[in-house]
Formats: structure tokens, sequence, C-alpha cells
């Protein structure tokens, strides 16, 4: 097992992979930018050192930096958590030269998901659904050829985009080219590269997306799905794991189709196969080589616990369970906590007066805030997860309600009263299967 790890990243995720790590007997070091000297994981580490100044790009994204502080700390592993550099393919790659174990996957799969087009030629390859588009880098020669095959409305997305990035929807062919041409400078000017595609433009699609692990050298297994479809504005709001509603048969045919991509690739870590589900059909559309922020849902289903999982592939000891040993059972719920103004959405960052956490059976929080903390105003504005876990879907949601009543947070503004007054008592969730817009037209009313 790794003696260790460079927890790079911060906030809850950073006190997440702590905690695993001291309970699996790993030596943990944080690393902290010049406004982060407070936080919760940076008090309980064994070491800990400062990176550089508040800025993002000062700390948290220098390479050099976080590279220096395993050295110096001689550390064997880095963890990069999510966001941040957990998917910059160079990072793995300067990390691994330097001598130490990146926790994720090989630089070179990280590249392959990092490009979409490369990535969905993977996927096909290995049998896993995509959603009908130019097969491959559009040109300004078969783009109106390939619209009119997959029929309009069609979507123009940027091969090094993702995530909601350098996208763009067409519904018209005589809007086609102009589209293509503004996407394409879009994309050059966001990501240094023009490669766009095309796919056909779903309308009402659900985000279900499957989590798997690989050893990297050909084992994989799947730990089911989760439904991440309540968000606004790209960003996720409520994840559930497992997706309600969807046939057995096909969940499991998904699920296997992913497993096969990862063993044809000899996945290494954990990774998410993100689709989209419309009229009883999944469509891939992008993978994250990261372990997620919506995680926690599918450890509470499975019993499985994602982050020392990731330790344990970094470390050489393969996967803990074999497919036959995973059972998806219950329903688990998460509400993303924001310090956020609940009805503008614009960030409240600022001094934590008082914090409670709710508790009792079923209930889970993620946080690392803590009464006297102050949010500082440089990073997103995630500050804790509350999760909920229970036999089925209503009764997890009944738990929900119940546990956000407890969740105290004052001193700073937060979405809590989106969760409570929209979100918790709105019929069409209760009910489940939502589709991508449903929290934003909610919104609009
Ligand atoms: C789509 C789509 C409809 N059809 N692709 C947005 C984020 C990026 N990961 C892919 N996205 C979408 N791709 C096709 N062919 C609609 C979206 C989309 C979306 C997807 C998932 C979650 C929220 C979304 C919100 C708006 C659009």
């Amino acid at each position: 097992m790794l003696d260790k790890v460079v927890i790079a990243n911060r906030g809850e995720i950073a006190l997440r992979i702590l905690r695993a790590c001291k309970e699996m007997g790993i030596k943990t070091v944080a690393v902290y930018s010049k406004a982060d000297s407070d936080l919760m994981h940076v008090r309980l580490a064994d070491e800990s050192v400062c990176i550089g100044p508040a800025p993002s790009k000062d700390s948290y994204l220098n390479i050099p930096a976080i590279i220096s502080a395993a050295e110096v700390t001689d550390a064997q592993a880095i963890h990069p958590g999510y966001g941040f550099l957990a998917e910059n393919a160079d990072f793995a790659e300067a990390v691994e030269k330097s001598g130490f174990i990146f926790v994720g996957p090989r630089a070179e799969t990280i590249h392959l998901m990092g490009n979409k087009v490369s990535a969905i030629e993977a996927m096909k390859a290995a049998g896993v659904p995509t959603v009908p588009g130019s097969d491959g880098p559009v040109t300004e020669d078969n783009a109106l050829s390939v619209a009119k095959r997959i029929g309009y409305p069609v979507i123009i997305k940027a091969a090094a985009g993702g995530g909601g990035r350098g996208m763009r929807v067409v519904h018209t062919e005589s809007a086609l080219l102009n589209s293509l041409f503004v996407t394409r400078s879009e994309a050059k000017a966001a990501f240094g590269d023009d490669t766009v595609y095309i796919e056909k433009f779903l309308q009402h699609p659900r985000h279900i997306e499957i989590q798997v692990v690989g050893d990297g050298e050909g084992a994989a297994l799947h730990l089911g799905d989760r439904d991440c479809s309540l968000q606004r504005r790209h960003q996720k709001v409520v994840e559930e794991a497992p997706a309600p509603g969807i046939p057995d048969a096909l969940r499991r045919a998904t699920a296997e189709a992913c497993v096969r991509a990862c063993e044809q690739m000899r996945y290494r870590g954990a990774g998410t196969f993100e689709f989209l589900f419309e009229k009883g059909r999944f469509y891939f559309i992008e993978m994250n080589t990261r372990i997620q922020v919506e995680h926690p849902v599918t450890e509470l289903v499975t019993g499985v616990d994602l982050i020392k999982e990731q330790l344990r592939i970094a470390s050489g000891l393969g996967l803990s369970r074999r497919q036959e040993d995973i059972v998806v059972r219950g329903h688990a719920m998460e509400c993303r906590i924001n310090a956020e103004d609940p009805r503008t959405f614009v960030p409240s960052p600022g001094l934590i007066k008082h914090f409670h956490a709710p508790g009792g059976p079923g209930v889970r929080m993620d946080s690392h805030v803590y009464s006297g903390y102050t949010v500082p105003p440089y990073y997103d504005s995630l500050i804790g997860k509350l999760i909920t876990y229970a036999d089925d879907r209503a009764a997890c949601l009944s738990r929900m309600r119940r546990a956000m009543d407890e969740l105290l947070i004052e001193g700073i503004r937060s979405n809590i009263a989106l969760h409570r007054e929209i979100i918790l008592r709105d019929d069409a969730f209760a009910q489940g299967g939502v589709d991508i817009h449903h929290l934003e037209s909610k919104l609009k009313l």
C-alpha cells in the first residue's frame, strides 16, 4: 500500500481523500494556497505545504509547485481530486515522469478521453451506444450532408470541449455553415483546437452516468448508474443512484458495454461514462477520467468506498471486488450545498458564524466547513454535500427533506432554501425521471 499521498485539491474533496488515507494508514500531505490555511484537511494532515497565492493558476493549477511539495515531503503519490488538474494529461505525465504515482488513469487515457472525437471513436469500437453524428471531425465540405442524414436539429461541439463548453445548436440548414464557423472560432480561442463534430440534438434527455473502476491491466467493473439531470447552467444540483425507472436489462447492457470499453483501453482508476437517455435509449457523450463530486451516492448504494478503491488501484493492489460482488441496494440522493444566493445564484463567500450538520440514520454530510470558517472568494462555491440513503427512493427523499431541515448555515447565503422550498417540494421531482431542462424551466416560472 502507498505510504504517503499528496492531496492536490481543497475543500470537501480534499477532506474526503484525507479521511480515506487515514483509515488506510496512509500518511497525508495537504497542499494549500495562501487563502486556504484554515481548511479542515490542512489541520488534519500529517504535513502541509503552502504552494502559492490565492488564485488557482498560482496554486492548485501550479504543476511545478505541487510536484515540489511531493519531493520535499518524500511522498509517493499525488491524488488530484476533481476539477483543477484532475483531467490534465500534462499534469499526469509530469507527475509520473518525476517518479510519483498519479492516482488516476495513464496520461495517454486522459488525453484520449479529453478529445471527445477520439473518446466517441473508442466507445463505438467497444459497442457503447453513441449519438448519431459525423463519426469524427466535421468539415465545411461534409457538414451539410451529415446534418441532412441525421436530421435537424443538430448540435455542433468542440472536440476539446466538454461539460457544456463550446457547443451550438442548429435548427435549420440555412444556419449550419455560419454556426460551424462560429463554433470553430470559439473552440480555437478557448481550447487552441478548432476541431468540431456534429451530433443529432436530443431535445429532452436525462443525464445518466455509469461509474466504473479499472485496474489498469484489463480488469474492470461497473458500480451502477447515477441520474444527474437536475442541473442549472451545467452545474449539477441534485444527483441520485440508481437512476429511477430504467429497465433492468437496458441498465445492465449499457453498464456492461462500459466495462468492455474499460477492458479494451486497460482503464486504470475510477471513471464515469456520461450518457444522454431519451425515449428508452442511452447515448454516450463523454467520459470523465476522475472521481466525481457525486461519487457518494454510488458508495451508499454499493457499499464500495471509491476513494479507497482509487488508492488501492494506484498502489497496484488491484480491484477489491468482482462484478458478481457488486449489488445495488436501496436508493441514495445528494444535494449540493453552495455558498450562493438562492434566487440569483451569485456567490456568497464570507464568515460562517454558525454551522450545524444533520445526522441520524441514513444521513451523510461531506463538508469541510465549520463554525468560524471563512469561505474564500477565489474558488467554486461548493461548501458541502448532503447525502441520504434509504431502502427506496420515496424514503430517501423523505429523509432528505428531514435532513435538509436540520442543516444550519448562518452568516453567508446558501442554496439551502432552493433545495427546501423548490426542489424537495416539487411533484415532478418526487415522481422521478425529470429531464435536464426541468430545473431551469421551473426557475423561469
Ligand atoms: C447534448 C445535448 C443534446 N444532444 N448532446 C451539455 C454538457 C455536455 N456534457 C453535453 N451537453 C449536452 N449535449 C446532444 N447530442 C444536450 C446537452 C446538454 C446537457 C447535457 C447534460 C446535462 C445538462 C445539459 C444541459 C444542456 C445541454
